[in-house]
């Protein structure tokens, strides 16, 4: 069933985005209220003439919830439902609601879950102590507030066992996250502003359809898929949840370790809805985050998307290291895209280094590996069959080599070139 909501902000600006919350979350608004009194009432949130006019909206649109973009505490969302005689929720809770609605991965999930139940934690504390002072009196203890002291320890337990399960699949996403290491394939990941336009971008790059819509936080799950950089050769790319102003700080805790990720990509492409006058305030936003979960020194790529809405044509722009730091791009058209995979294949080239390699006739398998993950840039075979390889790669890559038993001896790098030759 659609819910009726009434939306309340204190801008046109925030107006706008809480509708669009509110439509993601499957809510229609029928009404809009903007106060502009910035000084909270304790009580209610908004004075009374404003709760009157609110309440009076409800009953004309026969609202079934209202939402405000301000955050409420527990008591103020009370009154207020007192007054306009229906469900009253904030920023916050609506935006929890979204991603309990959406949540599909088991990991998700519990996440999911978690932040729901630290939200609620918080709440029913201060409700409880609420009560508690209206009682006074010691060891006088109502059937409510026993009630409230059961709920508490119960979510206690919950979140106590949720946060276990969730410690263990981090684990696993922890090993598969050493095995690509290991593997020395370099990944990408599309960050940036809800709405911005990530999916559409990693389904343009890679080829993969995924779930693209125009509402918020449409993405929820990570996806991975690999792609390929012409004149780098393989990476991983990565689309995840999108950010969003005052994320709830329960979702940040419970969703650490899919953000956490970022930090270790090798590259981030901050997408940019371009079309958006505000995108400047929604790329802060979107940084604020990235600092706060460490990811803040990883090179970056700001990819400006929707230039087919603008005036702009696909260009790029150079950084004082002399890399392309920015891109002007349309993941609709694909205008410009070509440019991204210029900028991605420069960044993450510039750490690698030039190898000669030496293989045995036998060594097949390795000689294509090569093929796959670096770039070759000359190849020679003798009259026996040695080949010889020209080759840049990753600094990690030739760990991995020299790890391999069955490919010892074979390795040179340029200097080392005449002794391995004279060994061979
Ligand atoms: N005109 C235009 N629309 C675009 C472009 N890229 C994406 N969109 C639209 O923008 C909306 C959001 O696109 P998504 O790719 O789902 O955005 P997202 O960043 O993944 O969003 P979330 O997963 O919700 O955080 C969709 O309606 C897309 O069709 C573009 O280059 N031009
Ligand atoms: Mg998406």
């Amino acid at each position: 069933m659609t819910q009726h909501a009434c939306a309340a902000a204190h801008g046109e600006s925030p107006l706008r985005e809480l509708e669009q919350l509110a439509c993601s979350a499957g809510a229609t608004v029928c009404a809009k209220l903007v106060w502009t009194r910035r000084k909270p009432v304790a009580a209610t949130l908004i004075g009374k003439g404003n709760a009157r006019q609110l309440s009076l909206l409800v009953q004309q649109q026969a609202a079934t919830l209202v939402i405000f973009d301000p955050p409420m505490s527990p008591i103020q969302e009370r009154n207020l439902e007192r007054i306009v005689a229906c469900r009253v929720l904030d920023r916050s809770g609506l935006i929890l609601h979204i991603f309990a609605q959406r949540a599909v991965s088991r990991e998700g999930k519990l996440q999911v879950e978690l932040a729901q139940l630290k939200h609620l934690s918080t709440r029913l504390v201060r409700g409880w102590s609420h009560l508690e002072r209206q009682k006074g009196g010691i060891g006088l203890r109502g059937p409510g507030e026993t009630q409230l002291e059961t709920d508490r320890r119960l979510i206690g337990a919950r979140i106590q066992s949720l946060t276990r399960r969730l410690q263990r699949v981090e684990a696993q996403r922890g090993l598969r996250r050493r095995a690509r290491r290991r593997a020395a394939i370099p990944t990408v990941s599309l960050v940036g502003y809800t709405n911005a336009g990530k999916s559409s971008l990693f389904q343009r790059l890679t080829g993969q359809p995924v779930y693209i819509a125009d509402q918020l936080f449409a993405t929820l799950d990570p996806t991975m898929r690999r792609l390929e950089i012409p004149g780098f050769g393989a990476a991983l790319l990565s689309d995840t949840v999108g950010f969003i102003r005052e994320l709830p700080h329960a979702l940040i805790a419970a969703f650490h370790a899919t953000l956490e990720e970022l930090a270790s990509a090798a590259c981030l492409l901050l997408v940019n809805d371009y079309a958006d006058a505000e995108f400047a305030e929604y790329r802060m936003a979107v940084e604020k985050v990235l600092h706060e979960i460490g990811a803040g020194e990883v090179p970056m790529i700001q990819v400006n998307n929707k230039i087919d809405l603008t005036a702009d044509r696909a260009r790029t722009q150079r950084g004082k290291n002399g890399l392309i730091e920015s891109v002007w791009l349309s993941a609709h058209t694909g205008a410009g895209v070509e440019l991204l995979q210029q900028a991605m294949g420069e960044l993450l080239g510039c750490r690698r280094r030039q190898y000669i390699l030496k293989l045995k006739p036998q060594a097949g398998a390795l000689r294509a590996h090569l093929y796959q993950r670096c770039e070759v840039l000359d190849e020679q075979i003798d009259a026996a069959g040695r080949i010889r390889l020209k080759l840049k790669m990753e600094p990690a890559d030739r760990g991995w080599l020299e790890s391999q038993r069955q490919f010892k001896g074979l390795w040179s790098e340029r200097k080392r070139e005449a002794k391995a030759e004279a060994e061979a």
